[in-house]
């Protein structure tokens, strides 16, 4: 594998397959959350709008787990976090994830573009909020006092991911690109790889369990556990 650019910057992309060995299940696998319940209703606005109590229940068990005092980033995200102790300004990692394993594993330097779990917002005044309880149509917004404009801090289907003008940048910018188990399936983040390339500049190496959708636009690819395969990267 190349080594580790000395000088200049690395863009880490995560998808859920990192968050897997810690026990989160993923979307797209035999067993992933797309085949218990059906995305139209559970991660698209027009779901919200139509059954807020199911989407609530939704990421409200979610954040249950995630809470679970047994979970625990795992040794891929405690090796990303250490990449970048390594390479102090140098490491960005964007992360399609909304649990915050990455943060609790060291990494500061982090853009969650598809939202925080632990987070609310209100869809009258916007203000992302900490949140660590159950969320329901009858909560009351602590800025603006209405009840029932609270909705989980994510992005779903239609919507547009967060922070995409940092990312773009640091794409643009990046000498070393490496996506860490994602399926390439939804974009923009699918197009990553793809951009980077166009620009011509960037090494581009995929870490995954198994090729993704996108794999053949990686200049390098490993397939294996991300907690075995990001370790053997940075090392
Ligand atoms: C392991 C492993 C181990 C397992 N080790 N690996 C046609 C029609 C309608 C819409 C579109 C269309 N074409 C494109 C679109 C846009 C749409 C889209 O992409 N649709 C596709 C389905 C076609 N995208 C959007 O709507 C996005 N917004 C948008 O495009 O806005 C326009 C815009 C963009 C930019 C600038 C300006 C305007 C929004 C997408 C929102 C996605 N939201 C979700 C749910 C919300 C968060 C949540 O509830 O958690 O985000 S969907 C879900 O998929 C979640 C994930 O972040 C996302 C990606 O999934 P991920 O991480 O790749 O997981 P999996 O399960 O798919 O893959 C896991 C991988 O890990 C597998 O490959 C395994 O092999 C691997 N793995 N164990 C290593 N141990």
């Amino acid at each position: 594998m190349r080594p580790i650019p000395a000088t200049g910057s690395i863009v880490v992309l995560t998808g859920a397959g990192i968050s897997k060995e810690s026990g989160l299940d993923t979307f797209r696998c035999e067993d992933g959350i797309w085949s218990k319940v059906r995305l139209e209703d559970v991660a698209t606005p027009e779901g919200f709008q139509a059954d807020p109590d199911l989407v609530h229940d939704f990421y409200n068990a979610r954040r249950r787990s995630l809470l679970d005092p047994s979970l625990a980033p795992n040794a891929a995200h405690q090796a990303l976090a250490e990449l970048e102790r390594r390479w102090p300004g140098k490491v960005l990692i964007v992360t399609q994830n909304i649990d915050d394993l990455h943060e609790r594993a060291g990494s500061r330097n982090l853009i969650h573009m598809h939202g925080e779990l632990l987070k609310v917002r209100c869809t009258h005044c916007a203000l992302p909020l900490p949140w660590h309880q159950d969320l329901s149509v009858d909560h009351t917004c602590p800025d603006c006092r209405r009840t029932g404009t609270l909705r989980p801090h994510v992005v779903w289907f239609g919507e547009i991911p967060l922070q995409m003008e940092q990312i773009m940048a640091a794409l643009m910018s990046c000498d070393l690109f490496v996506s860490v188990g994602t399926s390439g399936n939804v974009y923009p983040a699918a197009g990553f790889v793809a951009q980077v390339r166009r620009l011509g500049r960037a090494h581009t190496l995929e870490l995954n369990l198994d090729p993704s959708e996108g794999a053949n636009l990686f200049a390098e690819s490993r397939h294996g556990p991300a907690t075995r395969l990001v370790p053997e990267f940075i090392d």
